[in-house]
């Protein structure tokens, strides 16, 4: 099983403050210690989407910071990502571990323990499973799946998971209580007045 950190930052550069500049506040949290990043950027094409993932891709190995492409297999070849984020919509993991090889990591969204012994059955590394709570990131997503849905598929997984969604620092111990592996965020760290502050507040929140 790979070695995961606990905390999971996914992108969305439209969520960044007006007085902040995306690649900034990227670096801001790569420093802080941020180990793994999802470039989410859905409203791009391909083409778009390669200049500003090859300058993540700048970034992320002068931090070390592992980094999966949503969705876009042949974009994360393309800047040699760490891996692929997978969503209901993506090619299935079998398949994108065909296409991407044995090393990369495989990441997929989930959302009721069906999807998460599917993912695990076609060979994903890890699962995100939400959204937990309410949140202003994917509000076309429905109704939260909650802390006892999420404990659920805790208890019964055999692939790390993390839980999605409306997670912030008040909210995080009770994430790790259900079984959580670790804690994926976008507006909690991009949106933070002080998204390094918030990182470490995240840290010591879930690793109490
Ligand atoms: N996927 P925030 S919830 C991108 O449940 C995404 O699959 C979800 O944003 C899922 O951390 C979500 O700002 C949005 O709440 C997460």
């Amino acid at each position: 099983m790979p070695d995961l950190p606990s905390i999971y930052l996914i992108t969305d550069r439209k969520q960044i403050p007006q007085d902040k500049h995306f690649l900034r506040v990227l670096e801001e949290l790569l420093a802080a210690g941020v180990g793994m990043l999802q470039l989410r950027e859905k409203d791009l094409s391909a083409a778009e989407l390669l200049p500003l993932a090859l300058q993540v891709r700048r970034l992320t190995n002068k931090y070390s910071c592992r980094m999966l492409i949503n969705d876009r297999i042949d974009v994360a070849l393309a800047v040699d990502a760490d891996g692929v984020h997978l969503g209901g919509h993506s090619l299935p993991p079998t398949i994108a571990r065909m296409l991407i090889g044995p090393d990369k990591l495989i990441g997929a969204s989930t959302h009721n323990i069906d999807e998460v012994f599917a993912a695990t059955d076609q060979g994903a590394d890890f699962v995100t499973f939400g959204p937990v709570f309410h949140t202003p990131s994917k509000a076309a997503y429905g109704e939260p799946v909650g802390l006892e849905k999420l404990q659920q598929a805790c208890h019964q997984k055999t692939i790390p998971i993390y839980g999605l969604g409306g997670i912030k620092p008040e909210n995080t111990p009770d994430v790790k209580q259900a079984g959580a592996d670790g804690i994926a965020m976008i507006s909690g760290l991009l949106c933070a007045d002080s998204p390094s502050s918030s990182y470490h507040q995240f840290l010591k929140n879930f690793d109490f």
